[in-house]
């Protein structure tokens, strides 16, 4: 086992992650007032900016790329409280992740792959079935270290509770981000449903526009599975409703588990209860049958109907562009519980790198050896911040038989949230997919367009706005291996220059004679 898990204390709660970040000069407070509306993203966007040079900066090792590490990025800058949000009592927190180091502080470990490690150690107990199965034997991880979610009586997350029309959105500093946005948005939520034919949980972090008082939108992506609870539920009743529950502001790693790209009806909370090492304590609302974590600073209970669409956005996004205006469900909020004091956790999603960058770039080294127990051929993989998770992944596999790397392809295209990636490169195994010049230089050397480039239709991510319809359009995937002769390739393939390492020494020794430095 890689881990003991007598090590660990698991936070509490926001909170206590906030105390910690504090304690390692990673936070901090902004006493002065700051408008939720624009300027709090300014802010953000400011650190940004002069944090982004070296944070993104490249690994510029030449070394084995066998679990390379990350491209050493600093970060967006501290996380910041701000204290007096104006129109608002109620502090905010914002970047808490924006950075690889904050990450690993939000999960207890000092390097990400020790989560990776953990499920990798899990994983290996059974024979390898489909990838499926793997995610699914989960359950049984808990089995072993009890991380199914724990059902309470009590949660600091209704400390005082408000409901009818004592509901009021705008007590709460939340973020209109951009300039063109169509509102305010609640963009770091965790969004509670069930799925209506297995009763099994679901949480997703899907932003919220804020209409009024006591209405939001609800922008769970066509294959999302809130989305589906959604679907399934109209299907069966469409004039019903579904109840709704959404949570702020909790723990690091129950926070994240809400964008987790994990299988349906696997539960978040009990993958949250995995990565923290202690099961997540949730409690039941106060006005619909959902459980929520009890350690939350806020929570937010209500219910979507089945018949009713309302336009949502624009927003500014991830890409770095507005999503269009579209047709999303409306949430409607009955009943808002709280802690006497909370604070209200948001990021802000905009041009790249943003927050939202570190968490992609959590999920990509802590799935990378689920991804391997079923394609091990694949070494490392990595995506860009430009490629704003879907745009663009890069695969170095370790080549074994003809068409291989097409093979890679088509594996990444039918690999859960993977299936909307738009470009994929594979290369050889002893590329550094982390250095993204190495990876220019070497995929155009290896290429040859019309042969090596191949095109798929399928699903695609909603906020392309590029497709050519949304929700679908084509892929494309760039064979940047070395070719073989029984791939049809008949003239030899040149050796890569390297000096000889003797040469090296004996200039290394006549250095300093030379006068140049
Ligand atoms: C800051 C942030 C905002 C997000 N906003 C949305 C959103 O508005 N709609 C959406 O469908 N996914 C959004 N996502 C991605 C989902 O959280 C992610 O796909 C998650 O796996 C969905 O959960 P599900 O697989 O249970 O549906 C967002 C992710 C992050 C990090
Ligand atoms: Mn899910």
């Amino acid at each position: 086992m890689p881990v003991l898990l007598e090590e660990f204390v698991a936070y509490r709660d926001l909170r206590e992650f906030v105390a910690k970040l504090e304690k390692e000069g990673e936070l901090k407070r902004v006493r002065a007032e700051v408008d939720p509306v624009l300027e709090i993203t300014e802010v953000v966007e400011r650190l940004g900016r002069e944090a982004i040079p070296q944070g993104l900066k490249p690994s510029s090792s030449r070394e084995s790329n066998v679990g390379a590490k990350a491209p050493t990025p600093n970060g967006l800058g501290p996380a910041l409280l701000f204290e007096k949000p104006k129109g608002s009592r109620v502090p905010l927190l914002i970047n808490a992740f924006g950075s690889v180091r904050r990450m690993c502080l939000g999960f207890e470990v000092s390097e990400l792959s020790e989560v990776a490690e953990r499920i990798q150690g899990f994983l290996k107990m059974e024979t390898p079935q489909g990838l499926f199965d793997k995610i699914k034997m989960l359950p049984k991880l808990a089995e072993l270290g009890s991380f199914f979610p724990k059902s309470v009586n009590k949660g600091d997350c209704q400390e005082v509770v408000r409901q009818g029309k004592d509901v009021n959105l705008n007590d709460f500093p939340i973020l209109k981000c951009w300039p063109q946005d169509g509102g305010r948005f609640i963009t770091f939520p965790l969004v509670f449903t069930k799925n209506p034919e297995t009763e099994k949980r679901n949480v997703g972090m899907y932003r919220m526009q804020v209409y009024d008082e006591r209405t939001t939108g609800m922008h769970w992506q066509t294959q999302k599975h809130g989305a589906e609870h959604f679907r399934r539920a109209r299907a069966a009743n469409p004039e019903g409703r579904i109840p709704v529950s959404v949570a702020i502001g909790t723990d690091p790693a129950t926070a994240l588990a809400g964008m987790l790209p994990i299988p349906p009806d696997l539960d978040e909370m009990m993958f949250a209860g995995f990565l923290r090492r202690e099961p997540v304590e949730l409690v039941k609302c106060q006005t619909n049958e959902l459980e929520v974590p009890a350690n939350s600073e806020i929570v937010l209970e209500g219910y979507v109907n089945l018949n009713e669409m309302r336009t949502e956005g624009p927003f500014g996004d991830h890409t770095g562009f507005y999503s269009l205006e579209g047709e999303y469900p409306v949430f409607h909020v009955e009943c808002v519980t709280q802690r006497r004091d909370p604070i209200y956790l948001t990021t802000v999603v905009g041009p790249p790198p943003q927050e939202d960058y570190y968490m992609g770039y959590a999920v990509e080294r802590i799935f990378l050896p689920v991804m391997r127990m079923q394609y091990p051929e694949i070494v490392d993989v990595s995506m860009p911040a430009e490629g704003i998770f879907h745009n663009l992944m890069i695969v170095a596999i370790r080549k074994s038989y003809p068409g291989h790397a097409r093979k890679i392809m088509n594996a990444i295209w039918s690999l859960g949230q993977a299936m909307f990636t738009k470009v994929v490169v594979v290369v050889d195994h002893d590329v550094d997919i982390h250095n993204h010049s190495e990876v220019v230089w070497k995929a155009l050397c290896a290429l040859d367009p019309e042969r090596d480039v191949q095109f798929s239709l399928g699903p695609m991510d909603t906020l392309d706005h590029a497709a050519r319809m949304q929700d679908f359009g084509s892929k494309m995937g760039i064979d940047a291996t070395r070719k073989w002769t029984s791939e049809g390739f008949t003239r030899p393939w040149p050796d890569e220059i390297r000096m000889d390492e003797g040469t090296k020494k004996r200039v290394e020794g006549l250095w300093k004679t030379l006068g140049i430095n």
